[in-house]
Formats: structure tokens, sequence, C-alpha cells
């Protein structure tokens, strides 16, 4: 505590009034300090749910939390993870102060004032020597929208720097290109509404049961008896209950859907008014997938004909299909065209626009949405263009600044980031909110490529991520529950999160920690108004408008708060607050002839093949409702710690456990052309011969796994490469 004192008292004036953030245990901008007793709710902080959480408040300050019976997500439900938001908060494991590397590699605490000194003489003095795209910015799905704003704005418009991804590439990039090219923005359609009103629910690649158990809540709800058509290699928790499991060969999604469009044609089962009337590309569409014949399909996919056509036919006696994916489709070397693949359908059935139906990417991180609108790194504020004339005059106009300070050129995506680093092109970097050292595809090459940087800043809750410990600078953070702003969810619905605790010793919200970078920097007076989050969701508001994600209609948080969270689009006028909404019940799409557009490939084979060396295929995911990515979070709640196994697993079928040799529980090596890892085998019938499941949580888990890339989207496939198990001696 001495420390922590001392650090304090040397701090200058601005940090000072930081560290004090507006009402110490008081909750900011947000209306709910009436009675320090008072309970005040927000929405939680691990899945793109976005799930509302009652927080109860004793003198002001968080103790308890419940979920929200009345807010319009989760109807009173969460899951294990967000039970225990509260408590991931309080561990020996948080980052109280900066921590700088000495010249014996150890990190050391100092104040702040001496971290932004460090920051602002190392960044500046890498882009002085090598130019400004020499220092780069890696963030997250996970910080709300008006923290990663102002990162995105601070980087690029303040500091010079031209590059900057974020983990969003490793997850969502192939829906938004997919949305992108097809709708002419990045629309996720649907309404969660919608998975209780559809008499056909498809879901490809999508563990809903493990990875979005709230949503599972909402399919059980359904009063409609509907078909649950589960599409997945393995038998997934989801699959077990649904009433059709494909269990097809990893990568095999579009020539799945091109031959199931295929029998859809061939019958007459397609709304030729709904194509005729919003559609471009249809008839090359039909030509496309004719050669998708019944012996193609099944002999690519492993699938039966009765499959293919049991799933053509329940799709066109269905009167509300809804079609929906997860990182199945977006994690593979060609998911883009797969994401389409499905969307096509949609189209083609004319399933899409009113309840129960849409081709709908369900999104993964809390803010996964916002960073996609509003994180400044492959699209400009409010899903505008860095390289439209137009887009960075509007822009900087609202925010008051020179246009020429807006790049005019696109960022590099992450794993150019990455290879830009072995290049000795980008020599410094700050990592935000996300643990590239574990979670980054092919981990041996990639902790070695960031050993290269000449300084690395890491920006964490926690000071022990497998990435903070490489930082020469570790910047303290406060997380969820510790600041406030807002999220956007999986259905597009923005929802508030509150300052209801302190952050511990002297850690800043990310916020606080952008206003204190761009007074050291030297360009604070960029960010004058720029105050507070609300400051911030103001100016991203104007951004928006005339966008199709246009919300200028919210006045702000109260708003939000009140209403139950507010879907965008939103604008000025519109009338009343319809607590649910859905796109494109018009039947109009947002490229500029209103049409949606049909799009497809020839499927390319897979990057990485099997060989008699390594010959099963790895596949990774989610492991267990309690467990989040590289469980910097979640293994700090002993709760959560006993709902999943501790150390690294793997599943095998029992055939192929009996031809390597292993018993169930046995230790086994899983080895790649990359690593080899350690890990304990769990024999199920849940993967098929041939297949093999590892759970992400485990760091060793990326030591395996082969860097390809979807083309268009340049998301990583993490979801196959070849491997061999053996006994481990
Ligand atoms: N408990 C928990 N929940 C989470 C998360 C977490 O870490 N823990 N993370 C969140 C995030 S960021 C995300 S992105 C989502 C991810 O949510 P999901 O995408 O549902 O989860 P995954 O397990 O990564 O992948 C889903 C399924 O894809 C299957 N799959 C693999 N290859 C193929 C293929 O070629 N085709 C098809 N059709 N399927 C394939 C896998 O077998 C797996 O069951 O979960 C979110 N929710
Ligand atoms: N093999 C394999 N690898 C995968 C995947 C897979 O399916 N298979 N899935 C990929 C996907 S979809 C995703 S989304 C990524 C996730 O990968 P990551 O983003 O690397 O995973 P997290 O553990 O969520 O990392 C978030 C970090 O931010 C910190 N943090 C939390 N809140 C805050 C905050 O408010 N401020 C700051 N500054 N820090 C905070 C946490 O402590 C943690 O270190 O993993 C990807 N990697
Ligand atoms: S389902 Fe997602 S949003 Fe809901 S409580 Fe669980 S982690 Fe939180
Ligand atoms: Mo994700």
């Amino acid at each position: 505590m001495s420390l922590l004192r001392n650090l304090y008292q040397r701090t200058g004036p601005l940090t000072r009034e930081l560290l004090r953030e507006p009402g110490e245990f008081g909750l900011g901008q947000v209306p709910v300090r009436a009675k320090p007793d008072a309970t005040t709710k927000m929405v939680c902080g691990f899945c793109a749910t976005g799930c509302g959480l009652n927080i109860h408040l004793k003198n002001g300050e968080a103790t308890n939390l419940s979920p929200s019976t009345g807010y319009p997500v989760n109807l009173g439900m969460a899951c294990p993870k967000g039970w225990e938001s509260l408590t991931v908060l309080d561990s020996p494991e948080r980052a109280t102060t900066p921590l700088l590397k000495d010249k014996h590699g150890r990190q050391k605490p100092i104040d702040w004032d001496q971290a932004m000194t460090e920051f602002v003489d190392r960044f500046k003095s890498i882009q002085l020597e090598h130019g400004p795209e020499s220092v780069a910015f890696i963030s997250t799905g996970q910080m709300p929208s008006e923290e990663m704003a102002f990162l995105g704005a601070l980087a690029k418009f303040g500091m010079g720097v031209r590059h900057g991804d974020g983990n969003t590439r490793q997850c969502m990039a192939t829906a938004v290109v997919a949305y992108k090219q097809a709708f002419g923005f990045d629309a996720p359609p649907y309404t969660y509404g919608d998975f209780e009103k559809s008499d056909v629910i498809v879901l490809v690649g999508s563990n809903l049961c493990i990875a979005h158990p709230i949503m599972w809540e909402r399919v059980m709800r359904n009063p409609h008896s509907p078909e649950i058509i589960v599409i997945d290699p393995r038998m997934t928790e989801t699959a077990m209950n649904a009433t059709q499991h494909l269990p097809l060969e990893p990568k095999s999604d579009s020539t799945l859907f091109y031959g199931v469009a295929r029998i859809l044609i061939e019958n007459g089962w397609v709304d030729q008014s709904f194509i005729d009337a919003s559609t471009n590309g249809f008839i090359e569409f039909s030509e496309f997938v004719a050669d998708f014949t019944d012996e193609r399909v099944t002999a690519v996919t492993g699938l039966s004909a009765e499959h293919l056509h049991r799933v053509a036919e329940t799709i066109y006696q269905g009167k509300r299909v809804s079609f929906w994916w997860t990182m199945g489709v977006n994690q593979s070397h060609q998911g883009v065209r797969a994401a389409q693949g499905l969307i096509n359908l949609a189209l083609m059935t004319g399933n899409i626009g009113r309840p129960g139906t849409g081709a709908n990417s369900i999104t993964g991180q809390c803010n996964a949405m916002g960073s996609r609108l509003f994180s400044n790194t492959t699209g400009l504020f409010g899903g505008h263009d860095f390289t439209n004339e137009d887009h960075r005059r509007k822009i900087a106009d609202i925010l008051d600044i020179e246009p020429s300070v807006i790049p005019a050129t696109n960022s590099l995506p992450y794993h150019q980031i990455i290879e830009g680093i072995l290049r000795g092109k980008i020599r410094g970097l700050w990592v935000l909110c996300t643990n590239p050292a574990h979670s980054w595809i092919n981990q041996t090459q990639c902790r070695d490529i960031l050993d290269r940087l000449d300084f690395l800043v890491v920006q964490d809750m926690y000071s022990n991520t497998e990435t903070a410990r490489m930082a020469d600078l570790v910047l303290s953070a406060a997380g969820w529950g510790e600041k406030e702003g807002t999220f956007i969810n999986s259905e597009r619905r923005i929802g508030v999160v509150k300052k209801v605790r302190k952050a511990p010793g002297q850690a800043l919200s990310d916020f606080n920690i952008f206003r204190l970078i761009a007074h050291h920097w030297g360009c604070g007076d960029m960010f004058a108004n720029w105050k507070t989050p609300e400051d911030v969701f103001q100016l991203l508001k104007q951004c928006t408008a005339g966008q199709p994600c246009d919300i200028t209609g919210i006045e702000g948080y109260r708003q939000i708060d009140a209403a139950g969270g507010i879907q965008w689009p939103y604008p000025a006028g519109a009338a009343g607050c319809a607590r649910e909404r859905r796109l494109f019940s018009d039947g109009r799409f947002y490229h500029a002839d209103g049409r949606a557009k049909f799009l497809f490939e020839e499927p390319r084979p897979l990057p990485e093949r099997l060989n008699h060396q390594y010959p099963f295929m790895l596949l990774t995911g989610r492991g267990t409702a309690s467990q989040w990515h590289s469980q910097t979070r979640t293994r700090q709640s002993a709760v959560l710690r006993k709902l999943y196994p501790e150390e690294a697993f793997v599943e095998i079928n029992p055939f192929d456990a009996k031809s390597v040799g292993v018993n169930m529980q046995e230790m086994v090596d899983v080895i790649s052309q990359r690593g080899r890892v350690r890990a304990r085998a769990f024999l199920t019938h849940a993967v098929q011969p041939g297949q093999v499941f590892m759970p992400m949580h485990y760091e060793a888990v990326n030591r395996l796994t082969f860097p390809s890339f979807d083309p268009y989207s340049h998301q990583p496939s993490y979801k196959s490469c070849a491997v061999r198990v053996a006994r481990a001696l």
C-alpha cells in the first residue's frame, strides 16, 4: 500500500485527476446513484449475447448480481460466466500499477507519469527513426465502443499510427466481408426473437449450448417445435439436441450449400418473386451450382444423398427458416464464400426480412459489433471508408479535426502486421485487451516474432497474461464493472455498462489511459471534447448519420438504459422505440440498386492436407460454458474453475484411440509440423474417426495450428490442421 501511496504522490495533475475519476465509487454519468444500496442494471462483459444483469450495490459498490428478468435479451437467465462477472475482478493477478521491464528483463512497478514518458519517448523515437508506419496496435472486441473509438482516433489521428487491427480479425472478419459484399453493408439482420419464431433453425459451425447458452435458451422457448439442423463435424452438445445433425467433413460447407441450392432449384423450391425483386446474380448462380451433383457433394462432404435431400426438403417446407453461423464457417480458408453460400440459401428461398428468418452471423465477444462500427481499424467511424474522400471530410467535420490527419489508405490486417514485425517494418506494438501470445495462430512463430519488437506495450487487467509477461511496458487497466460505456450485442442492440466498482490500485480505465496518452503525446487539444465516454458516444452518434447503422435518434445513456437497450438503426425522428427490430423487411438491401448479390466460387482444397505422417485433422473451439478464451478472467473464479478440466485435453474417437494404443485419460502427445503438445486423451464418439478436437482455452493449442487465411477477410483458419497423436512416453 505504501508503494502505491508513493507512486500516487509522485504523479502529475492530470494523472491525479484521472485516478480520482468521476465520483469515486460513484457511477459517473449514469443515473443510478440515487441510493447507495440500490440495484442498477448493465450488460454482461463476456459474450456477444449481451445479457442484462442486475447489479446489487452496498454503499454504492457492487456486492452481488443477478440476471435481469425484464431485459429483452436474456429474460432472467444468465450462464455461469455472467454470474461470476464480479468475482473475476478480485484477483492477486490484477495489474495494479504500470510495470516497466528493467535491464535484467524483470518487470518493476512504476508510476503513470514514468509510464507515459516511456510510452511517448520509445514510440516517438521508433517513429522518428523508422517512419510512422513502424508503430502499430492490436486491439479487441471487448472494450466499450467509446474506448475503441478513442484508441482508433488517438492512434491514427493523434499519433500518426497507420496500422491497427483487432482480435475481431480472428473472429468476425469473415462475416463482415460476406455481408458487405452480399448486402452492401455489414448488417446482421436479425433479432433474438427470431430464435423463437422460426419453424426451421439451421445452425452451421455454431455450438450454441456452449458458446451462447442463453441464445440456446431462446431456441428452447420456441413454441413451434422447430426442426433444428446442426451442421458440424462434431456431435456437439448442440448437435445432440438437434432434430438433424449433418456431421460433414471439415471445410466442406460451401460444397454442401451449393448442393442443397441445386436441389432447391431443380425442384422449383425457390421464391422467384423475391429473387426477381430483391437480388442480382441468380441465373449465374443457378448455372454454377448445376455441377454440384449428389455424387460430387456426397463424395466431398461425407454425407449421404438422403441427408442432402432431407435438408433441402426441410428448408422448402419451412415457412420461417433461419440460417445461423459462427466460427465453424468464419474460421476457414474460404470462409467468406462459405458464409455467402448460406446467405444464398436464405435469399433464394425468400427467408429474410420476415419474423423467424434470416442469414444470421452470431458474434462472439461482448462488443465485437461495436468494433465493427467504431474501432477505426478496417473502416472509418460509423461504417465509413478510409479511402473515400467524402467520408474523411464528413468525419473530420464532426470531430473538428483536419481531414489530412485521417489516413487515406487502409490499415494492414493482423497477419500482415505480424509479418511486418518479422520483416523489421514494424518495430513498436501496442496490444490492448487481447492476448495474442495465446490466441494467435501458430504460436511458436508468433512468440518468436513478438520477441523481435523493439518495444512491446500491453494494456491489460491482469499482469500475467502470456502477452503481458513478454511486455516491455504493461499499462494496468480497469475492467468491465470498473468503467462505463456501451457495447453492441449480436442482434445490434446497444447496451450500457457502468462503473460499479473501483479498479484496484492505480489501474485506470482504458478511456482515461487514452486521455493521459493524448496529453503526454502532445495531441491533447484534439481530444479536448472527449472528457467522458458519453461525450464520445455523442460524437460517434453523429458519425452514423445517414448510414445504415444510423443511431442519431438516441439521446444518450439514460435512454438506452431505460429502454432495455436499443438496436441500430435508430435514426433521428424514428417513431417510438420498438423493443425488437430486424432489417430488410422491405426487401431493400444497401447496394446502390437496393438488391442483394448471389456470390459463389469454386471450393478450394484444404491448405494443409492429411498424410500418413499426420493422419488426423485437428479441430479447435470452445470447450465449456465456463471457460472464456485465454482464461485470464475465468480462471480467477473458484466456481468456474470447478466446471472445467484444469489441464489440456484432446477428444479422440475410440476407434482411433485403439489404433494409437491409448486408453481413456492417458496422456498423449499431439504433434503437428509446428509443435508438440501434451494433453489428456478423452475418448468420445462426438468426434469422427480421423478427427480430434482441442479447446482453445489451453495455451498449448495454438502451437499446433497452421497459419492459413481467407483471401478476402484475412481471418485465420483455426479449425483445420494435420496432426498425429502418440502415447506420451
Ligand atoms: N463459453 C464460451 N463462450 C464463448 C466464448 C468462449 O471463449 N467461451 N467465446 C465467444 C467468441 S469470441 C466466439 S467467436 C464464439 C464462438 O462460438 P462458436 O463458433 O459456436 O464456437 P467454436 O467452438 O469456436 O466453433 C463452433 C463449431 O464449429 C465446428 N467446426 C469446425 N470446423 C467446422 C467446419 O468446417 N464446418 C462446420 N460447419 N463446423 C465446423 C466445431 O466443431 C465447433 O463445434 O463464442 C463466444 N462464446
Ligand atoms: N485455436 C484457436 N484459437 C482461437 C480461436 C479458436 O477457435 N481456436 N478463436 C479465436 C477467437 S474467435 C477469438 S475472439 C480470440 C480471442 O482471443 P483473445 O482476445 O486473445 O482472448 P482473451 O482471453 O479474451 O483476451 C482478452 C484480454 O483482454 C484482457 N481484458 C479484459 N477486459 C479488459 C479491459 O476492459 N481492458 C483491457 N485493457 N484489457 C482487458 C483480458 O485480461 C485478456 O488478457 O481467440 C482466437 N483464437
Ligand atoms: S450468455 Fe454471454 S452475455 Fe449472457 S451471461 Fe453468459 S457470458 Fe454473459
Ligand atoms: Mo471470437
